[in-house]
């Protein structure tokens, strides 16, 4: 513990850190439990508890909010039925959210049931260690890695490397856990940028560097002139309500065996260099800012004990972005996999008892996330498929839904966030469902609702980005958003901007079908256009 004098110069939350590391309540969590919620010290109920994935939710008192990491978004079906009976416990209070960031969260947890739910964790491989607050947040990755026949790397070891390093395999490491802020890590496996790398602090895309007639290592014989694959490496992108950044390129080319010790020596450097001052300017493109790159960059290869090689002129991010919703083959001869639309990612716990059974008898049993908040069970048997496909989850769940419900993503919202300006998911469904019933569309319009400034919805990366603010009417405080438009992601992918300011949510609707038609080649079904001209 440091003593005060040296931390009352500090904002709260490099105090509470530098009075108690926020990894020091894994041993405490058997005497909160008995405590109970309302007897707890406060910084450690509000604070220190994130330390191991466990949020205090102001909203709902005493149901506490639970994060997981989801290395590459892939579980197994006995850790989704684990995670099914947590939630289960709560009856109407317990739900799970699948995350923007390929992971799932649940609610309604009670404090003196967290010394059994980390046990079954535990027996099982699940860890919430070091998901909230100035950590790493879940590693992204492939949704379809190992799967998809096009892909350039299977990215689900990297991943798995890079939190076991970070987290000590899951039990939970000091070296990482007091960093001046969050910290966003994705590797790209695909062509498509299926995980958004613009917006992470340090995120790997594929790309191949000219062979160099070297002895290839191994053989001792052969000499090597095919492109060798590795990942040019783009930092400091980030959203804030201060400040949103793409990322930009770090000059660097690693190949896949340096990821891991680059990842460590750009924490390291963030860690040690990054500013703590200002919570509203520390993340890490406020240090690449103060220093500059080329600094940064020599203090990483500082770091890393060696030079770093340059960029390659060209990555190889050339497709559209997939969201992987419906049937396609995999690599593996007569296997598919199945990508299944959860509407704004929430799931009750009998669907997550459904979907581990579904994962189970028609695939191996695996399911994996996507950051659009959607399932994927993979290795279904090609005569399975026809069985499968009558299931009576997929017509909730669909692998063809809606063209607007297809891609829609929405963060938590004033139902559970404190920090919500407006409700979010339930209105996102029922505006959804309106357009879809008056229009047509001939393509996907990814629609992305986000609750307050924060972003965790990700409106900069959407076709239409919807951000909530309070605004002013008749007199009257309504809820309404900011609507962002030109977010592009897959290849060239590059951030929307605020185009329209301040709209009620209860006017949005007509202004949405307008910019549905204009921008979207959307159109009035026959119905609704004879009611329009009555
Ligand atoms: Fe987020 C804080 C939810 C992805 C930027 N985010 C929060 C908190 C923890 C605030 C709170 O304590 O209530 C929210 C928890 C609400 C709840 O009960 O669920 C919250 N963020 C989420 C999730 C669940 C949204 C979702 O519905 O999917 C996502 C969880 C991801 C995960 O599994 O770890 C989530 N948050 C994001 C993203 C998107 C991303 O990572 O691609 C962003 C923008 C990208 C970024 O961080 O650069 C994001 N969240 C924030 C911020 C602004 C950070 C900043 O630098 O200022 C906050 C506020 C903060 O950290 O002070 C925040
Ligand atoms: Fe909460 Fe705001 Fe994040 Fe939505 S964007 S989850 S409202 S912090």
């Amino acid at each position: 513990m440091t003593d005060t004098a040296t931390t009352t110069n500090l904002n709260k939350f490099e105090k509470l850190k530098a009075e108690k590391d926020g990894l020091a309540i894994k041993s405490e969590i058997e005497e909160f439990a008995a405590l109970g919620w309302e007897a707890m010290n406060e910084t450690d109920r509000d604070h220190r508890l994130k330390w191991v994935g466990v949020f205090f939710r102001p909203v709902t008192p005493g149901k506490f909010m639970m994060r997981l990491r989801m290395p590459n978004g892939i579980l197994t079906s006995n850790q989704m039925r684990v995670l099914a009976q947590v939630v289960q416990r709560y009856g109407d209070d317990g739900c799970a959210d699948i995350t923007t960031r390929q992971n799932i969260q649940l609610r309604g947890i009670r404090i003196e049931d967290l010394p059994d739910i980390f046990n079954r964790f535990h027996a099982v491989g699940l860890t919430t260690v070091q998901s909230g607050m100035d950590n790493v947040r879940n590693i992204t990755g492939d949704p379809v890695a190992g799967l998809d026949a096009d892909e350039l790397y299977d990215t689900r070891e990297l991943v798995q490397q890079i939190q076991d390093m970070l987290t000590n395999k899951g039990e939970g490491n000091p070296e990482f856990s007091n960093l001046p802020r969050k910290f966003n890590i994705a590797i790209a496996g695909g062509r498509d940028n299926s995980v958004h790398a613009e917006i992470n602090d340090l995120a790997f895309v594929p790309a191949f560097k000219e062979g160099t007639g070297d002895r290839e290592q191994g053989t001792g014989q052969e000499f090597s002139q095919s492109p060798i694959f590795g990942f040019n490496v783009l930092v400091g992108g980030f959203f804030s309500a201060k400040r949103c950044e793409a990322a930009i390129p770090l000059n660097a080319w690693v190949a896949p065996e340096d990821v891991v010790a680059l990842c460590r020596a750009v924490l390291e450097v963030f860690r040690d260099h990054g500013p703590r001052a200002n919570r509203q300017k520390s993340r890490l493109m406020w240090l690449i800012d103060e220093w500059g790159l080329d600094k940064f960059r020599a203090e990483v290869e500082s770091r890393l004990g060696k030079s770093l090689l340059p960029a390659v002129p060209k990555d190889e991010i050339d497709w559209e972005k997939r969201d992987h919703i419906g049937v396609y083959k995999q690599k593996q001869s007569g296997l598919n996999y199945a990508g299944l639309n959860i509407p704004v990612g929430r799931l009750y716990a009998e669907d997550m008892f459904e979907i581990a059974r579904l994962a189970e008898v028609y695939g191996t049993g695996e399911i994996r996330f996507t950051v659009e908040q959607n399932i994927v069970i993979p290795n279904i048997a090609e005569s399975r498929l026809a069985t499968f496909l009558t299931e009576p989850l997929l017509e909730r769940f669909s692998i063809d839904p809606g063209l607007l419900t297809r891609s829609l993503v929405s963060c938590t919202g004033a139902q559970f966030c404190n920090f919500a300006l407006i409700e979010t998911k339930n209105r996102a469904l029922a505006m959804i469902k309106a357009l879809e019933e008056d229009l047509t569309f001939t393509k996907p319009v990814r629609i992305h609702w986000t609750g307050c400034p924060n972003s965790c919805g990700q409106p900069q990366v959407a076709d239409i980005g919807l951000m909530g603010t309070k605004i002013r009417k008749n007199g009257k405080t309504l809820e309404g958003v900011d609507i962002y438009m030109g977010g592009k992601v897959g290849k060239d992918a590059h951030l929307g901007t605020c185009t329209i300011k301040g709209i009620a949510c209860e006017d949005l609707q007509p202004l949405l079908q307008d910019l549905l038609i204009k921008n979207f080649g959307a159109k009035l079904k026959q119905e609704a256009l004879l009611v329009g001209n009555y």
